[in-house]
């Protein structure tokens, strides 16, 4: 790993070496000032409250420490995140940062990436990879856990009933790191107690207008239903939009627990509409700063750095609010 690491850095440091005798003024001792520092991010788009706070929070972190960041925006789709690497391949930056969409499908742009002595960092999503050497590291949340604690509370919520409970899931991006782990640590919790059953579950995108339609379809279909389980804020928002043109009282008809808390959310969990929000932090950008000039010095790296989170009930998200910053 440590080899890996040093070969990327020598890659980097060639790089720097390139820069230096064109002109750019790197300090004493072959490490670069941030000012000649440049960095391509890939993100997945801009289909969230979360995504748009974790795109601004980057941006401005970068700003801050005055390294350039060169800035794409997939508009969820794989083959432009794919474009956009390459591109930064091309251009010789010393790191490429990106959120993947979905976990598959990115051995071969990694290995160009690596064969071109480019480390790459991925922020937010994971790949499923499993040559490991193919990035440096790893920052973002883990979503399995997310997904146990939406579960947990769940169980605590119908802990004196014995009557079923139907639950409605609405997935994140088909594919997405995301939306598979919250439905394996939610699936993995609620298993202990067979009143819990997940009659339908389909994806929303993450979108607000992917939640609206599919719990629209749902109500006709499932009317029943007594949780919707949404893997963000967005599709749970739009959820709330469905549920009241039926004619019925979100979080009261039917309960919904969601993932992100942004200040959208945790506004309607405080009006008693979302029952129950898990944070999920989109302010990565400092970390990712701190990631980079790492990188480019040479240092050594954690393989995986894990976001800290919390949870949010409605008393907690009423005071939370005024503070929010997303
Ligand atoms: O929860 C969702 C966004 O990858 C953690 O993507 C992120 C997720 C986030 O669209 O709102």
């Amino acid at each position: 790993m440590k080899k890996i690491i040093g070969l990327a850095a020598a890659g980097a440091l060639l790089l720097g070496l390139a820069g230096c005798a064109g002109g750019g003024g790197s300090s004493e001792g072959g490490a670069k000032d941030p000012g000649d520092i440049i960095v391509g991010f890939s993100q997945v788009g801009a289909e969230s409250g979360w995504r748009t706070a974790n795109t601004k929070d980057i941006q401005s972190a970068f700003k801050d420490a005055g390294i350039e960041l060169k800035f794409s925006d997939a508009q969820q789709k794989q083959e432009n995140q794919i474009k956009a690497i390459r591109s930064y391949i091309q251009q010789g930056v010393d790191v490429i940062a990106f959120s993947p969409v979905v976990e598959s499908g990115w051995d071969s742009v990694l290995k160009e990436a690596k064969d071109a002595g480019i480390p790459v960092v991925l922020t937010d999503r994971a790949v499923d990879s499993a040559d490991e050497s193919l990035y440096v590291s790893f920052l973002g949340s883990d979503f399995v856990e997310e997904g146990k604690k939406a579960g947990e509370w769940l169980t605590e919520e119908y802990k004196d009933s014995s009557d079923p409970v139907k639950i409605y899931q609405l997935e994140g991006t088909t594919g997405a790191a995301p939306a598979i782990d919250r439905a394996e640590g939610f699936a993995d919790v609620i298993k202990a107690d067979d009143k819990f059953e997940i009659v339908g579950s389909q994806t929303g995108d993450f979108t607000r207008a992917g939640g609206k339609q599919v719990t629209e379809a749902m109500l006709k279909s499932n009317p029943d239903v007594d949780v919707i389980y949404a893997h963000n804020d967005d599709m749970g928002l739009g959820a709330i939009e469905a549920i009241e043109a039926a004619g019925l009282k979100p979080g009261v008809d039917i309960k919904i627990i969601t993932v992100d808390a942004v200040k959208d959310g945790m506004q309607a969990l405080a009006d008693g509409k979302i029952n129950y929000i898990v944070e999920c932090s989109p302010l990565l950008g400092s970390q990712l700063v701190d990631i980079v000039k790492s990188v480019v010095a040479g240092d050594d790296v954690e393989k995986r750095i894990i976001t800290e989170e919390t949870t949010f009930t409605q008393e907690e998200a009423v005071e939370a609010l005024p503070d929010r910053k997303y």
